[in-house]
């Protein structure tokens, strides 16, 4: 890949936590737990190296990693790792969604899950990154002459209840100066019904909390018309819509996380020639490039660059400005925005 795209200024605005795991993080943690005889190792080898996975494998592979990675020590981790990762790449804002997770027998609480995300966030520090945390930007590191600014978006899990989805939104309200500024709703699509989010997703919305949800993964027409008339403010993927969800999405003009790699993988598009990102961005509307779960698919926000450039025969100068747009879809505040925007003046003096 031509490391221009490398040294891209990118913003990541759909990013899954543990999707984004490292391979060889994953590799490591399975081997443990194989020799402490919890799992059978090879059963877990043969699904980590598969490569061109179903949208159903792929669902059977996130229950397999959340196996591996429930405890604290690990979660904060694996958050410190991905945050690495990004910023290597030049990501240099990223909205990072992960599922608070409930375990008893370990005592995990979905709150104390989330804590081990933020210790991770603040022990993002190495040799190659430094981590300056000011009390009123808790999650904004600078990797030496790297910055890179992190916020956190719940997710709430489609198999999850009413109440369950009400508990997340609680508690992203009372993380929000930590950090915490969404709620997203994600997980196998073929599962749950909307009615079930509605009431947590309004709530979350009334309280100032921003929304964006997996839109449009399988067909479903009521359901992403529903969604689209919620307005939130982004969706993910829009992949199986038809006319009439066009033309609303169109008129909304609600911004949309596209993750090509992750759509191809997991044949929700046939192929990536015929990808919807031609049309959107051809009548400019708003989209963003990203990975979705960069570990999962084996792929980083580069890399999905160079793609939509290669396929879609968008030069340099095209590629810069998707990149650059993308600080108007961001959920984070306007100070937030200004930093991007001069981030992005300064790189394009360096880029030409
Ligand atoms: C829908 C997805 C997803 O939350 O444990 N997730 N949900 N569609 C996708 N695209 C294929 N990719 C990931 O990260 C993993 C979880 O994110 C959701 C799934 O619920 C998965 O279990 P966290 O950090």
């Amino acid at each position: 890949m031509d490391c221009w795209f490398r040294n891209l200024p990118k913003i990541e605005l759909h990013a899954h936590l543990n999707g984004s795991i490292r391979n060889s993080t994953l590799l490591e943690l399975a081997r443990e737990l194989g020799e402490k005889g919890t799992i059978i190792f090879s059963d877990f080898e043969y699904v980590i190296r598969k490569d061109d996975r179903s949208l159903r494998e792929v669902f059977k592979l996130f229950d397999l990693i959340h196996i591996v990675t429930t405890d604290h020590k690990t979660i904060t981790r694996i958050t410190k790792e991905v945050v690495e990762d990004f910023a290597a790449e030049n990501v240099v804002y990223l909205e990072l969604r992960t599922t608070p997770k409930r375990n008893d027998s370990i005592g995990m609480s979905k709150r104390s899950y989330i804590e081990a995300v933020l210790e991770g966030l603040r022990s993002v520090s190495s040799s190659s990154l430094d981590i300056n945390l000011s009390s009123n930007d808790p999650a904004k590191c600078v990797a030496g002459t790297k910055m890179i600014y992190v916020r956190l978006l719940l997710s709430i899990d489609r198999r999850e209840s009413t109440a369950a989805a009400m508990e997340t939104v609680k508690l992203a309200l009372e993380m929000k100066d930590m950090g915490v500024i969404g709620i997203d709703l994600s997980g196998n699509p073929t599962v749950g019904e909307w009615a079930t989010f509605v009431p947590a997703l309004k709530f979350a919305r009334e309280q100032g909390l921003s929304v964006t949800l997996h839109c449009g993964e399988v067909p479903n027409p009521v359901e992403i018309q529903a969604m689209l008339d919620f307005l939130p403010g982004r969706i993910g993927h829009a992949c199986c819509f038809q006319d009439e969800e066009w033309r609303k999405l169109k008129s909304s003009m609600i911004p949309v996380e596209i993750c090509l790699t992750s759509n191809i993988r997991t044949e929700t598009i046939s192929s990536v020639d015929v990808h919807h990102f031609a049309e959107l961005y051809k009548e400019n509307h708003p989209i963003v490039l990203c990975t979705d779960d960069s570990g999962v698919f084996s792929t980083s926000l580069s890399n999905e660059y160079a793609i939509a450039s290669s396929t879609f025969g968008l030069g340099k100068p095209e590629m810069f400005q998707l990149a650059r747009i993308a600080f108007d879809f961001i959920f984070a505040e306007n100070q937030v925005k200004m930093e991007l925007i001069k981030m992005f003046e300064s790189a394009a003096r360096t880029l030409e």
